[in-house]
């Protein structure tokens, strides 16, 4: 993963804290300046650079770590949680009948992410999609296009001799008319002049796109940010896409894009092919960019550091008896994140379910492991699978193993990891006693939990 720039230097800050249980004032200033370059670097923007370490800063003196942390995990943890923060909550996107038109200047990857988008969403959704090409200004796009999709049912729409884009997307929408998903790729410029602006009004405005992303190159640095903002007042941007992450230590100023937008980072892409797509998840994201999975111990996130919302709505959801994929995934990646598992947050009280000690190095790899192969096998899912795994049939599993390139057998896996856990928060669900203990937990903050009761 990129980054790594950004991520040694943020070690290299915080790494001055190292085995001090105090922080002195010329400490603090040594290290908050050290931050500042790293994220400088990176490319943050000056607001959000100045944001961040101010609220490390305020933190840091404000508040006590949790006793038996060291004061460099402390730190680690006020950074990840501001960092998830400063990316938002996930982007709820309903693709089955949405219109999503793509923006950006020239070469940030319109056109490849296009491909990608129309893939990922055939894929994954099970959708009819198709695509229109409106670049009538880059000579080829219809074949660049038509060539990354050449091996994908899905429907490429282009009219490589017509010189008008708004006439383009017309045909295009009258033809692509049977689609749950129409892909409207446009031109770029090396910068947003005054026909590049008229052409998108009028093309957003015969669209009528619900979704309108800004497709954004990581390597755009500062710029990032004016960009966005002139996209976001001419197409009102609702979504980020992030390309070429693949090849580059610098992100942060992409992410000054979300700031001046508002809008979330949808996917980013990380190669030039058409599956190198991911989904863009804040807190994945950030722990990734952190380097959660290879240096064990220095994030130890307590509930509080959690999504308090989201936590909320999985425990609602445990006790009211549903109990989806997605909600084991969660569970299981919250588990995941921390560093030994009695400080975990999560919905179980140990003492009733047997105590249970600290997850070993080798369980918690096993875990990881675990993890990004049904994250692989999920993506691969439609949402009705996601939320019925009782009724996938042998055919469903064949299609999924299929298209996460894993065995049927680790669909089944997965599936019976689900069943197991579904029938412990079952057992749970209708105990009245434990479900009060939950309540009261949950309001005190104050969680433990029991490893074997995700298969562990
Ligand atoms: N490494 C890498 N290259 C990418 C990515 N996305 C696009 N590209 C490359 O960037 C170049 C410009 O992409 P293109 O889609 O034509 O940009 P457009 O002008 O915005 O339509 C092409 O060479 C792509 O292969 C990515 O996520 N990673
Ligand atoms: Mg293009």
């Amino acid at each position: 993963m990129a980054l790594e720039g950004l991520s040694r230097g943020i070690f290299r800050s915080i790494g001055l804290l190292k085995n001090k249980r105090k922080i002195d004032e010329e400490e603090l200033r040594e290290m908050t300046r050290s931050l500042r370059r790293a994220l400088q670097e990176a490319d943050f923007n000056v607001r959000q650079t100045k944001d961040l370490v101010e609220k490390l800063e305020a933190r840091l003196i404000e508040e006590k770590p949790r006793p038996g942390l060291t004061l460099q995990t402390h730190a680690m943890n006020i950074l990840y949680t501001e960092l998830v923060r400063l990316l938002g909550p996930a982007h709820q996107f309903q693709p089955h009948g949405a219109t999503l038109l793509l923006v950006g200047l020239y070469g940030q990857g319109k056109t490849t992410t296009t491909a990608k988008l129309a893939e990922w969403y055939r894929r994954k959704h099970g959708l009819r999609v198709a695509v229109i090409e409106a670049d009538v200004h880059r000579p080829g796009a219809y074949a660049q296009l038509s060539q990354l999709l050449e091996d994908s049912t899905v429907q490429v729409y282009g009219e490589p001799e017509t010189k008008d884009a708004p006439t383009i997307v017309r045909n295009g929408l009258a033809a692509c008319a049977s689609a749950d998903l129409v892909i409207v790729d446009t031109a770029g410029r090396h910068q947003l002049d005054q026909d590049l602006v008229d052409e998108l009004e009028q093309i957003s405005s015969i669209t009528r796109a619900s979704e309108r992303w800004l497709v954004i190159d990581a390597q755009v640095g500062q710029a990032a940010g004016p960009v966005a903002a002139s996209f976001h007042s001419l197409a009102g941007v609702t979504g980020i896409v992030i390309t070429k992450l693949d090849g580059t230590a610098r992100g942060g100023g992409a992410l000054s894009a979300v700031a001046a937008t508002g809008a979330p980072i949808v996917h980013i892409g990380t190669g030039e092919n058409v599956p190198d797509l991911e989904k863009f998840e804040s807190d994945r994201f950030i722990s990734r960019l952190l380097g959660m999975g290879d240096i064990q111990g220095l994030i130890d996130l307590a509930p509080e550091d959690m999504d308090e919302e989201e936590a909320m709505r999985l425990t609602q959801r445990l006790m009211s008896g549903r109990f989806t994929l997605n909600d084991m995934y969660k569970q299981m990646e919250m588990m995941s994140k921390v560093g030994t598992i009695d400080k975990l947050m999560s919905f179980l009280p140990g003492n009733m379910l047997g105590g249970m000690g600290a997850m070993s190095k080798s369980q918690k790899e096993a875990m990881q492991g675990n993890l990004d192969r049904y994250r692989t096998i999920m993506d691969s899912m439609t949402a009705w699978e996601k939320n019925e795994p009782a009724k996938i049939k042998a055919d469903r599993i064949r299609r999924v193993a299929r298209g996460a390139g894993v065995r049927e057998k680790d669909v089944r896996e997965l599936i019976a990891q689900w069943n197991r856990s579904r029938k412990m928060m079952k057992g749970m669900g209708g105990n009245r006693k434990l479900n009060k203990q939950m309540r009261k937990m949950m309001k005190e903050g104050d969680m433990d939990i029991d490893p074997s009761s995700f298969g562990m």
